[in-house]
């Protein structure tokens, strides 16, 4: 773990030194650009990286310098997809592990704080893609006038079906619905598309759901969709995603699986319409371990490892056929895929092959990528051309994940194996007992506390409950919560939806009922090995 260690800071402070407050470091001419917006990407993306790693007063310091120079006020077209997985996701996290890292907390938190706000903030600018006919959204917005009228239409799946783990989050701390609405709104209108043999494509246009791109398969423009039908099973106990996700694994499995690889398929007749292995497809191992399908996912792991021990790391195409790269498709960004398989595997197993590839991993990238400063992604790993860029996610999920990997204790793995001091209280009062249930880490690597959610929106339904019973108390006759007054009789009362009962405006002081959140079942339900749903609940 100290040379884990030091190569983040390695990266880090080259990134905090020659690009800040740009939004990448560039490792070959050591100096920064912006790429995906303009809000010093890797410093938010890296954040929950350093407390992962122990380091308190640099999450405190940074954390602070975010709060104080990121405005997500600016006229850049952004990604809808990469802000929120990156932006959204990395403040959300942030926010929730700010009490383990000594930061002083605003009363009321998790269910409100500065971080959170923020999160709030970069989210609320992406709502208004997924102002269409069908609720899927665009895959790009403009930050600060919405939707260009000129943007496309075509979205690819991943770009659809990749928020309900963050917008689901931002909804039950805050109590403002309208981010789990957008974000299930579009589930809902992307489960419809689905063809008869239960496939997906890979592009779609949000305006007419046609098809664009009809490639079915688990990599590139889907991935993450799957992912987060499954996380967001767990997370939001949710047993409709899982259902969705199984009823697309099945037809996964049936037409697109051949000895253990996953190829790609034409999405309404199943034909086989590229023969090939994507490095981004390297995360499904590690989901079907979450889902306790070990078998299976330890024989993907061994096909897509044999690549990696064939070029010292994954190129973004491999022809199963040929057993070779793909035309311009020879590079390693630097992608943290197989190493977060590893992770799970290894947890599940205890089988020291994953521990190989980790070390695999940290040896070819400090003989291929380091640079004076930083480490630059793999152009060919034919021949070990380097690309002038680092993107975020190294150091959000490349290098965590291969710390999590050597550190199988760490309090992000949940289960308890950390020792004294593991549970901390959060709300005021202590009403919310945190990190009970394990984590569940978003497609970038930023793990996300069920308990957290669950307390915050307990806390609310409490509170409404409480209201409720108050107004009945003091008009017996009406019934309480009622919508039948006029808007303007019903001025001054207290909130009746959700929304309002728990976000707190900036130096709102606020009051808890007298109530408080048991310990959680989480990780009871919790599914490392076994089913989701084990107890019925
Ligand atoms: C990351 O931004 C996320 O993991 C995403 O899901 C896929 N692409 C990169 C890493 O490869």
């Amino acid at each position: 773990t100290e040379r884990i260690k030091s190569m983040f800071y390695h990266a880090y402070n080259s990134y905090l030194d020659n690009a800040f407050p740009y939004d990448e470091l560039r490792p070959l001419t050591c100096d920064g650009q912006d790429t995906w917006g303009s809000f010093s990407l890797t410093l938010i993306d890296a954040l929950d990286t350093l407390l992962v790693l122990g380091n308190q007063t640099e999450f405190q310091r940074v954390a602070s310098i975010l709060q104080d120079t990121v405005d997500f006020d600016i006229d850049v077209n952004a990604s809808v997809f990469e802000t929120n997985i990156r932006v959204v996701g990395g403040l959300l996290s942030a926010h929730l592990l700010a009490g383990r890292a000594g930061m002083e907390l605003e009363p009321g938190w998790p269910c409100s704080g500065p971080l959170l706000r923020m999160a709030a903030e970069a989210a609320r600018r992406l709502i208004p893609a997924f102002q269409t006919p069908t609720g899927m959204p665009y895959g790009t917005v403009n930050l600060l006038h919405g939707v260009s009228p000129t943007e496309t239409p075509v979205t690819c799946t991943a770009g659809v079906g990749t928020f309900i783990l963050e917008f689901a989050t931002l909804s039950r701390l805050t109590g403002d619905p309208t981010f789990e609405d957008v974000a299930r709104r579009a589930l809902t209108a992307l489960w419809k598309t689905r063809s008869d043999i239960g496939l997906v494509g890979n592009h779609i246009d949000v305006l007419s759901k046609k098809w664009v791109a009809q490639d079915a398969g688990i990599g590139a423009g889907v991935d993450s969709y799957f992912e987060y039908l499954v996380k967001g099973a767990i997370l939001l106990q949710d047993e409709e995603l899982l259902n969705m996700f199984h009823a697309y694994d099945a037809a996964i499995q049936n037409y697109t699986r051949f000895d253990d690889w996953y190829l790609w398929v034409q999405m309404h007749k199943g034909t086989v319409s590229m023969p090939i292995f994507q490095s981004l497809e390297a995360f499904w191992p590690g989901l079907q371990s979450l889902l306790g399908n070990l078998d299976s996912a330890v024989r993907t792991f061994q096909n897509y490892y044999s690549v990696w021990r064939q070029f010292g790391g994954l190129p973004e195409f491999y022809s199963i056929p040929q057993g070779y790269t793909v035309d311009k498709r020879e590079g390693y960004p630097l992608r943290p895929e197989l190493i977060e398989s590893a992770m799970y595997l290894f947890r599940a197993t205890g089988d020291h092959t994953y521990l190989q590839l980790g070390l695999d991993a940290l040896e070819s990238i400090e003989k291929v990528s380091r640079t004076p400063c930083g480490y630059a992604s793999v152009k060919d790993l034919r021949d070990h051309q380097l690309d002038n860029r680092m993107e975020s996610f190294f150091l959000a999920e490349t290098i965590k994940y291969l710390y999590l990997l050597f550190d199988p204790t760490h309090f992000l793995h949940g289960g308890g194996m950390e020792g004294d001091g593991s549970w901390e209280e959060g709300g005021e009062g202590g009403q919310c007992v945190l990190g009970a249930g394990g984590f569940i880490f978003n497609t970038e690597a930023h793990p996300l506390d069920p308990a957290a959610l669950y307390c915050c929106s307990r806390h609310s339904k409490e509170r409404q409950e409480l209201r409720d019973a108050l107004l009945s108390l003091s008009h017996p006759k009406k019934k309480a919560g009622s919508q039948s007054k006029p808007a303007d009789e019903r001025a001054g009362e207290p909130p009746q939806s959700q929304s309002e009962s728990i976000a707190l405006k900036p130096g709102e002081k606020k009051t808890l009922p007298t109530l408080s959140c048991p310990v959680q079942p989480f990780s009871a339900r919790l599914s490392v090995l076994g089913q989701v749903f084990s107890d019925n609940s």
